[in-house]
């Protein structure tokens, strides 16, 4: 049994006003739903950074200062399906840069598949896949002396608390060299009636994606949720730029967590926040940034300027 989440579940659900954590979102079959959310028409997140890395991939080379007769190491922290980076991936290889692709993630299962992949429609690139844990695997890549591109794409910092965004540059600044560059893929602030929907699609996989994580307390500790009485609330403001979900008890209830040997009640009405998804502007970004040495040095946005890839050097 995973002790982390078994600990996590415990200090969410004993908190008022109780919270569960979004990174456990991602079982089996959250990751899948997950890819499901990435393909409906609503999630505009994927698809305007796919459009930035299909149709400026030239201005992502000249951003990132790349340099034909320099090798880089091109390192990217949460692998995904590789689906964007592989638009850049390509160009690079047809013009000859030299470069190593190192996807970072906790997953081997991902890792494989994505190496795999890569490995079938681009075999001149050269893939490292490391397993781990984004700092660990950075802080023993430092060692080396080659020139670092950091690729963290698709608003994965959004899913971060402001406090925790700020940590993780400044980490990141920290495991990384002089003139190193960092892509960092934002989601913008936006009108409500462009970002709730992402949260709230029609068919209903946001709300099969939340409310899985009752199934994995279920099945993983023994819990007894019965998800036929929780339904998914999403929630968003465009003057404070921030997604959050919630699962909300529809009864007056009690669940017992077996491995916790716990029973946990809640009201009817009661939510329990399960995600934070922020939206970003150049002033927000630059306050992450301070207190790190990276700063922001170019801005590629998509068609719409509904999502932007930002620049930032070392
Ligand atoms: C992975 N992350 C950036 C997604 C987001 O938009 O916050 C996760 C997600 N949650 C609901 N839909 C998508």
């Amino acid at each position: 049994m995973n002790n982390n989440f078994l600990n996590d579940v415990d200090k969410g659900l004993s908190s008022t006003p109780k919270y569960l954590l979004s990174k456990y979102f991602y079982d089996k079959k959250g990751d899948a739903l997950f890819v499901d959310i990435m393909n409906m028409p609503e999630y505009y997140l994927t698809r305007a950074e796919f459009d930035i890395f299909k149709n400026q991939t030239q201005n992502i080379i000249k951003a990132l200062q790349l340099n034909k007769n320099t090798f880089f190491e091109l390192i990217e922290l949460g692998a995904g399906d590789g689906t964007k980076t592989k638009e850049l991936l390509k160009v690079l290889d047809t013009e000859n840069y030299d470069f190593n692709y190192v996807p970072i993630d906790i997953s081997q299962n991902a890792l494989d598949q994505l190496k795999q992949s890569v490995n079938k429609e681009l075999p001149n690139v050269k893939t490292t896949t490391k397993q781990g844990d984004y700092f660990n695997v950075l802080a023993s890549l430092k060692q080396s002396n080659h020139p670092k591109i950091i690729l963290f794409l698709g608003s994965n910092l959004g899913n971060l608390s402001d406090v925790q965004a700020e940590d993780f540059l400044s980490k990141l600044s920290d495991s990384l060299r002089p003139n190193d560059k960092v892509l960092l893929g934002l989601d913008l602030i936006k009108s409500r009636d462009i970002v709730l929907p992402a949260y709230n699609d029609s068919q209903g996989i946001t709300k099969r994606f939340n409310l899985n994580l009752l199934d994995r307390i279920n099945n993983e500790l023994g819990a007894d949720f019965d998800t036929n009485t929780f339904i998914h609330q999403p929630e968003y403001t465009e003057e404070e730029g921030i997604a959050r979900s919630y699962i909300v008890s529809t009864t007056n209830q009690n669940v017992t967590v077996k491995s916790l040997n716990k029973t946990f009640h809640f009201m009817e009405g009661e939510r329990v926040h399960t995600e934070t998804s922020r939206k970003y502007n150049d002033t927000i970004l630059n306050s992450y940034l301070k207190n790190t040495s990276l700063q922001v040095i170019d801005k590629l946005m998509d068609s719409n300027t509904y999502f932007a890839d930002y620049i930032l050097d070392k």
